[in-house]
């Protein structure tokens, strides 16, 4: 089964496990996120209101005739569907391989369950173990060389690289008009939720792509079909 068709199983099951008439719903970014929104129209669900994570996220609502919301509306979410770069063991995750870490964490953060959807490789023991593109931090654009000095100081040790466009010369500029560092890593991370939190304090750091302590709840397809369940 291809890998397309692995985060269309692990969406679709999220979705019929979780979202009813009616649900208020965060709305993710990626290409797994597609899937779940196919699905909430494809079951005709009534009243569902969804609240979208990035510019991204919002066309697949819009395109989906679903009903758009934002926080300010709906600050109180009952669930968030996600995708994620990379799961550990403990349900630390890496986001943010789209740039869209920021508007996520803060929908997330406003559910009482963030659920993630992704095929089988987004499974690690550690992260680090599939995920090789580094910790995605969004940061101030003015902030950026600095930022980057203390992420590669003996006090991180990490490789940080400012993440570049490819079809736009120049930096990725996210949604929010920041640029994107991603720090990358050649030994496992100890103490992620400390390491989340000393990343977050470096002024310029808007928010990091770690999210530690956010779910406990995530789908994973299988080549041969089926959906893992890790809850
Ligand atoms: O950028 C993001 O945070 C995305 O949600 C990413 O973590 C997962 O993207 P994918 O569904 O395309 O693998």
């Amino acid at each position: 089964m291809s890998l397309d068709n692995c985060k269309k199983v692990a969406a679709y099951k999220a979705v019929d496990d979780f979202v009813r008439d009616g649900s208020k719903v965060g709305i993710g970014s990626g290409s797994t996120i597609k899937y779940a929104v196919d699905r909430i129209k494809e079951l005709g669900l009534k009243n569902v209101i969804c609240v979208p994570t990035s510019f991204q996220s919002t066309q697949l609502i819009v395109e989906a005739g679903l009903e758009l919301s934002d926080l300010s509306r709906t600050p109180e979410l009952d669930i968030t569907i996600d995708g994620a770069d990379e799961v550990d063991k403990d349900f630390n995750l890496i986001k943010g391989g789209g740039g869209c870490q920021l508007q996520e964490k803060i929908v997330a953060y406003s559910s009482k369950k963030l659920i993630i959807v992704a095929d089988y490789t987004k499974e690690s023991t550690e992260l680090g173990e599939n995920w090789k593109k580094g910790i995605p931090i969004e940061v101030v654009p003015m902030a950026y060389v600095p930022v980057m000095k203390k992420l590669e100081s003996s006090s991180f040790g990490l490789s940080p690289k400012l993440r570049m466009a490819v079809n736009k010369a120049g930096p990725v500029v996210t949604d929010n008009g920041n640029f994107i560092i991603d720090a990358q890593f050649s030994k496992p991370l100890s103490n992620i939720p400390q390491l989340a939190i000393d990343i977050k304090m470096i002024p310029g750091v808007v928010e990091t792509g770690l999210f530690v302590n956010m779910t406990k709840t995530a789908y994973f397809g299988q080549t041969d079909g089926t959906c893992k369940l890790k809850s």
